[in-house]
């Protein structure tokens, strides 16, 4: 549901190959090859990491030699543009589509039509069939947009198709227009395109939600169609529809693709439910991307049974069956089967279904894979042994090394040859020249991208920073487990010795920090607006000058990531251990040589078995004791605060309004988080770590040579977490398929 692929222009020319070639002929023109960069949209078309795994995965797939099709929606306004106001987030529409997008083609021929509502008509043929028909229902129609998805260095092309909703024989309802309704007239149509309008609008209210089942129906529908007609009209053969399409769903939202394959198997093509369902559950895997309850997704029933009676029809019968397996088995008691049904607690649980429905289950990480298998989903991989399975995300070093940072790939080039930029195993091969000139380059490289970055921050935000200072970035979405809080409390401290002039051992350093919070979360905004408060504070106090500088970039998208990543020292990934399934921004700073700073969360863990303890900084508490608190009730937030005086001292700061605010009680809601509900992603609890932590980095940072090698074996070591890696294991575990 989600591809947040980025700009396009620069990513065809480097898989084209041409990049080299149209820049000199636009030389000719007196036409800078950046000027047009800046004017190619970057498509917002998704939410965060999910999304833009997403396109980093279609990306290998072409470069790989897979023929694969990403299915998705055509939002007419991508995720909103932030903007801060006097320190709050404002959001505003992201009108992607006002100048025309040039990379998309139209396939109006290909249009399908999806059902929503309606009458069920069932009658049974003499043939022994039920047939099933819909009566009376809504019909939207679908129309795809072809995006083109060259491999690197590869014959293939492949397609990104996102579909847009729009009505049949043009919707203008003319009766109506003629009675003088006008706003009737068109009803139709904008009934019809609300389903393509936003991308996740806020489904905190019932009409929202709707609006949200609606569009994860109408692309799924459309997208399924339109597999199934093309293996068809190529001569498949239904029967063996699961040996040629895998189907790999991208968390749940696309889960209704599992019942929607069924109705067109049975109604459509006259399969009996066995046959179907077998052919079904081969052709599903299923990712899951978190475990987070809040972000499972349920369906209320009556919502469920209005909108999609015939597929809510077939989600009963798939469970009535599944239940029926498991009552035959030993140990499947009521409770236990009441607590894996699909269906319960008047909803229908998605995560449900899309286990049930599919082949392989898998987590985005070895850490996350475990606790999806051995806790969250335990009843489900002890019943079904061998479905579940870890793949651990990946990033494409195209973008966001040979696009995202052109100095360093040519460094590397004339290192080790140009062979990595086809297989980025390669990169191992570094490892020998690091103390052979390689990590200076590195450093040296570096440096350009922090003064560059620091150009970009003084035009945007009015902010002057030294590019010699640690440059110490957290940038992902706002969420309280990512821990941004942590983050601005060490800032905080730091800010509070800098005032006691306890400054020895310090290292000048410039936090940077960039993130959209969903628009109804609250508590997010609220970090949001203290984060600016902090730093309005230290950035206007001289005696700070020297060590301090607090930067928040508004609109953190795609583009802004590329400018960041590359001038990144330490990469902040302190999420409270379990609760960040992989992260991928993680990998992104590793490749481009930045130090990590991290809890033992998600593909942190990897990482560090990548480049070894002396190569990373790690601190905090580990899911296990995280779990093992969240077990026995949690932890007594007040003690810790009246255990350390720093915390102390930060909390009242805090609620007296030292950095500033602008109204009594600004900051309660994030202080009620932190003491009053127990502080549940552990910040207080974690803090004097991450001090450390911090400090110890100071003492790093300031020999230069150890600093410059320790990002040198990050980038010669992070190869492995290339996505084509990531892309060959789905290839050969799940699908099935061959590849480069
Ligand atoms: C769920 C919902 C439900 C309500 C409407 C808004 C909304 C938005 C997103 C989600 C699913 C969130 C899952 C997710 O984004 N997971 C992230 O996936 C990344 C790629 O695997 C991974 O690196 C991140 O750690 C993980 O948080």
């Amino acid at each position: 549901m989600e591809f947040l692929i980025g700009k396009l222009l620069e990513n065809y020319l480097i898989n084209t190959g041409l990049k080299e070639v149209v820049e000199e002929g636009l030389k000719d023109l007196g036409i800078k090859l950046e000027d047009l960069y800046e004017m190619d949209p970057d498509p917002g078309l998704g939410n965060g990491g999910l999304g833009r795994l997403a396109a980093c995965f279609i990306d290998s797939m072409a470069s790989l030699d897979i023929a694969g099709t990403g299915i998705g929606i055509r939002y007419r306004y991508g995720l909103f543009r932030q903007l801060i106001q006097n320190g709050y987030q404002v959001e505003t529409p992201d009108n992607w589509l006002k100048i025309p997008n040039v990379w998309e083609i139209c396939k109006a021929e290909d249009a399908r039509i999806v059902k929503f509502g309606g009458n069920i008509n069932m009658n049974w043929g003499g043939d022994g069939h039920l047939y099933v028909e819909l009566e009376d229902y809504e019909p939207v129609l679908a129309v795809p947009y072809d995006i083109p998805v060259p491999g690197y260095d590869s014959e293939r092309v492949n397609t990104l198709r996102l579909w847009s909703a729009e009505t049949e024989n043009s919707g203008f309802d003319f009766s109506e227009f003629s009675k003088g309704d006008y706003d009737r007239a068109v009803e139709n149509i904008t009934t019809a395109h609300s389903i393509s309008n936003v991308l996740y609008p806020d489904d905190s209210t019932p009409r929202g939600k709707l609006l949200r089942l609606k569009q994860e129906y109408f692309f799924t529908s459309a997208g399924l169609q339109d597999i199934l007609s093309r293996y068809l009209k190529g001569g498949g053969n239904i029967r063996e529809f699961h040996l040629y399409n895998a189907i790999q769903i991208n968390d749940t939202h696309p889960a209704l693709a599992i019942p929607e394959l069924m109705r067109l198997l049975i109604d459509e093509q006259g399969l009996g439910w066995d046959d179907a369902w077998a052919i079904t559950v081969a052709t599903f895997g299923y990712t899951n991307h978190t475990i987070l309850a809040e972000a499972l997704e349920k369906w209320p029933l009556d919502m469920f049974k209005k909108l999609l009676p015939r597929i809510y029809m077939i989600v009963e019968e798939i469970n009535r069956r599944f239940v029926a397996e498991l009552s035959m088995k030993d140990g499947y008691g009521f409770d236990r089967i009441a607590k894996m049904s699909i269906i319960g607690d008047g909803a229908v649980k998605m995560a449900h279904l899309a286990i049930v429905g599919s082949h392989s289950v898998n987590g985005v990480a070895r850490l996350h894979s475990d606790i999806l298998k051995n806790k969250e989903l335990r009843n489900f991989s002890e019943f079904y042994p061998g479905k579940f399975n870890n793949k651990t995300n990946g990033i494409t070093h195209r973008r966001w090394l040979i696009g995202a940072n052109p100095e360093l790939a040519g460094a590397i080039d004339r290192t080790i040859g140009t062979g990595w930029r086809k297989d980025p195993g390669k990169l191992t091969e570094l490892e020998k020249f690091i103390d052979r000139g390689f990590s200076d380059e590195a450093y040296a490289i570096k440096q350009n991208n922090k003064e560059r970055l620091a150009g970009y921050i003084l035009k945007t935000t009015e902010i002057g920073v030294d590019k010699n200072s640690i440059f110490d970035i957290q940038v992902k979405r706002l969420h309280m487990y990512k821990r941004q809080l942590l983050n601005i409390f060490g800032v905080m401290d730091m800010y509070n010795r800098i005032k006691a002039g306890n400054t020895s051992g310090m290292y000048p350093r410039t936090v940077i920090f960039s993130a959209k919070a969903f628009p109804g979360y609250g508590l997010a905004k609220n970090t949001i607006k203290l984060i600016c408060t902090v730093a309005d504070r230290v950035n206007s106090d001289k005696e700070a000058a020297d060590f301090l500088r607090v930067v928040f970039l508004p609109n953190y998208d795609v583009s802004l990531a590329e400018r960041m990543i590359p001038a990144g020292d330490i990469s902040e990934q302190i999420s409270t251990a379990s609760k960040e399934a992989s992260g991928t921004g993680n990998m992104k700073f590793m490749m481009n040589g930045a130090v990590t700073l991290a809890t033992l969360d998600g593909a942190n863990v990897e990482i560090r078995e990548a480049v070894g303890d002396d190569n990373i900084i790690l601190f905090g508490l580990t899911s296990d004791e995280v779990i093992s608190y969240e077990q026995h009730g949690g932890y007594d937030p007040y003690r810790e605060v009246r255990n350390d005086s720093r915390l102390e001292a930060i909390i009242s700061q805090i609620r007296e309004g030292y950095f500033g605010f602008a109204g009594k009680n600004e900051f309660t809601p994030v202080l009620d988080h932190l003491l009053k509900d127990g502080d549940p992603y552990f910040v207080l609890k974690d803090f004097d770590a991450y001090v450390s932590a911090r400090d110890k980095i100071d003492g790093i940072y300031s020999d230069r040579s150890r600093f410059s090698r320790m990002c040198a074996v990050n980038i010669a070591r992070s190869g492995r977490f290339s996505s084509d890696n990531t892309i060959a294991a789905y290839a050969d575990d799940i699908w099935n398929v061959k590849h480069r």
